[in-house]
């Protein structure tokens, strides 16, 4: 008690002496860049385009944002979990779906961890996973359209954390909880939490194809804090390792009582030999109840089933497929090289590296080189495992990333820096200091066999001064280094949205060429669609009204529509009849308690509208989208409940 009392003490007077020690490195990082041409480094001209997309989770933001490399330009805001009013995310009728969950509808989460699909090890830019961390999800953004197409909700799981990382043919995509719960869900005492609570590791496997998500099974595992998790790779493929914290299993007071013990694990998973014994009929199924979300690229739809059941195993059931790793000081990220030859453990609250080998761990399980066990799951002696350490490298190592000339890249938050040591001799090569506390740092392919070791970002959680001042509340700020040389050189700063967390990155080569352009009409398979003005009409069920509408520029067809009563439900089915890159129409309707849409061309969708009041109400197109756009616009007459005015409508031709 009293040992890990003085550690954390020391720790946090380290974080003072740094914080005050900051203007000083301020000035010595400045001076790096200016002495060179950093900013060269990051022009890209105007027309010209970046060299790396960048992917930045979006943290509480709940959204994924795409940015250049280097120039720091943000392109995009890719909706995934939050609502999203610039583009009708979640508001729509056709999106909505997306957001259900066994909660019911949830508008936002907390997604920290991008990874980009592989194949054989290397990045092959077709979809990107993130994870909710909050109501535990796991979404698939299509880098074709940029659009999130698939949300597969996590039973049995909590703090969505350790998650969504890619095993090296995209085999599968991981999740891992964070807090341990009762598995089913119960209404028990809290402080039952040792030995009943449960934390699950879920193997959702990827379709090869079409990369429709499934739960194939979850690993019911002891109640530790499942932190991060990184697959093998290489001859390490097969595995996949989980960082753990709480192995005490305290359930109050986590910041004095989950740092007991001097070490904690990382958790090997065979998920090979696991997925053998599923495939032989092996684990229980388990009732459970989670939401299947499917956005469809012809319909324009999403559509939300509940699934009933999950297959769960026991690591017991199938002896030689877990093993615990010891691993100093609460580890929080845990990375493997692009070789797959080692397993970087970060004990946040250490000054050293501790790398596990996979030879010897591979040897230990062989040979039985055990140091006890818990809860049957064997512990491997650590000494046997053990590669060495990367000794005093700095305080608080959080995050590892790999070049392609065999270096890490390991962030550490309390002393603010980045450090470039040598993975086979484990020395030291440099430091730079980050502005303020790093939490990740990415390599574009820095998670695959492929990195591109040309730029590295570090994901700092303190901005202070580094921008203009906006009030109490600021963006967090990313940092540019190129590594491309023996020092790392500070190229650029630039803000991020939301907090980034990780981030993915990927030569725009890969997918640059692939990115749609248009939704043909021609395949427009949306039920409310209309694919000619001619068809554009109002109809009628009950108190629904259904208004099919057209938008080309720069009319809006019907534009006049009559008949409506307080108390209806209008849906306005809008189709953007553009074929043309980039142009839009945006609908908007007075007094609409949701958002705008935004309809991609050759796209349909649908707005609810309550009206509430008597009057004659316009709408209008939200996207300046010719030199008429201000003439895009029509009006809604609303009658009282009572009255018997016709529906009618001009298609605009008089
Ligand atoms: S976290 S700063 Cu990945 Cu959510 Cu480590
Ligand atoms: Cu359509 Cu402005």
């Amino acid at each position: 008690m009293k040992k890990s009392i003085k550690i954390i003490a020391s720790l946090l007077l380290a974080t003072g002496l740094f914080s005050c020690n900051n203007s000083e490195q301020k000035n010595e990082g400045n001076r790096g860049a200016l002495a060179s041409n950093a900013a060269e480094k990051v022009y890209v001209a105007p027309g010209e385009h970046d060299e790396f997309y960048a992917f930045l989770s979006g943290g509480y933001s709940g959204n994924l944002t795409v940015y250049g490399l280097p120039s720091g330009r943000m392109f995009k805001e890719i909706p995934v979990f939050s609502q999203f009013p610039t583009s009708g995310y979640g508001y729509s009728e056709e999106t909505k779906p997306m957001l259900n969950t066994s909660h019911g509808f949830i508008p936002w989460d907390d997604l920290h961890h991008p990874d980009i699909s592989q194949t054989n090890g290397k990045l092959d830019g077709r979809w990107i996973f993130v994870n909710g961390n909050n109501t535990p999800r796991i979404a698939k953004i299509d880098l074709k359209t940029f659009e999130t197409t698939e949300i597969i909700e996590v039973p049995n799981s909590a703090g969505n954390h350790s998650s969504s990382f890619v095993t090296e043919n995209t085999e599968y995509v991981v999740a891992g909880t964070r807090f341990s719960v009762p598995i089913p869900q119960e209404d028990i005492a809290i402080k039952e939490y040792k030995g009943k609570f449960k934390g699950s590791l879920s193997f959702i496997s990827v379709d090869p194809e079409e990369g429709h998500m499934e739960i194939k099974f979850q690993l019911i595992m002891p109640g530790f804090d499942y932190d991060l998790s990184h697959p093998g790779r290489g001859k390490s493929h097969g595995w996949f390792f989980f960082t753990t914290y709480n192995t005490e299993e305290a359930n109050s007071l986590l910041e004095v009582n989950a740092s007991q013990n001097d070490k904690d694990f990382i958790a090997a998973v065979n998920w090979k030999k696991i997925e053998e014994y599923v495939n032989n009929g092996g684990g229980k199924k388990m009732p459970a109840n989670y939401a299947h979300n499917i956005y469809d690229d012809k319909t324009h739809t999403a559509t939300s089933t509940m699934k009933k059941e999950v297959l769960v195993v026991d690591p017991l059931e199938v002896p030689g497929a877990v093993f615990f790793l010891p691993t100093p000081k609460s580890p929080h990220g845990v990375d493997v090289n692009p070789s797959g030859d080692y397993i970087i453990g970060n004990g946040k609250l250490s000054a050293d590296l501790t790398v596990h080998s996979f030879d010897k761990m591979i040897d230990a399980i062989e040979n039985k080189k055990y140091d006890g066990e818990a809860y049957g799951i064997p512990i491997l002696n650590f000494e046997d495992i053990l590669a060495g350490t990367v000794k005093q490298a700095g305080l608080g190592p959080l995050h590892t990333e790999f070049d392609d000339n065999g270096n890490g890249y390991t962030t550490f938050f309390i002393s603010s820096e980045l450090v470039k040591w040598n993975v086979e001799t484990r020395e030291v090569i440099d430091r730079q200091p980050n502005y303020y506390s790093v939490g990740h740092v990415m390599i574009p392919g820095g998670n695959s066999r492929e990195p591109f070791g040309k730029y590295a970002i570090a994901l700092n959680k303190i901005t202070k001064d580094r921008y203009l001042p906006t009030g109490p509340e600021l963006e967090h700020s990313a940092q540019l280094f190129d590594i491309s040389g023996e020092k790392m050189e500070l190229l650029l700063d630039f803000p991020t949205h939301g907090e980034p967390h990780y981030a993915a990155g990927i030569p725009a080569e890969i997918i640059k060429e692939n990115s749609q352009k248009i939704y043909k009409l021609a395949e427009n398979e949306n039920e409310y669609a209309t694919l000619s003005p001619a068809d554009a009409r109002v109809e009628r069920d009950g108190n629904k009204v259904h208004i099919y509408m057209t938008t080309i520029r720069s009319h809006f067809t019907p534009d006049n529509i009559e008949g409506i009563k307080v108390g209806d439900k209008v849906y306005f089915h809008v189709t953007n009849h553009e074929q043309d890159f980039d142009v839009p129409h945006g609908f908007a309707m007075i007094g609409a308690n949701n958002a705008e849409l935004l309809i991609m061309p050759g796209q349909t969708k649908t707005l609810l509208w309550e009206p509430k009041q008597v009057g004659v109400w316009p709408f209008y197109c939200t996207d300046f989208c010719s030199a008429l756009h201000q003439e895009m616009q029509g009006y809604i007459r609303v009658s009282p409940q009572s009255s018997n005015i016709e529906l009618s409508w001009s298609l605009g031709e008089d």
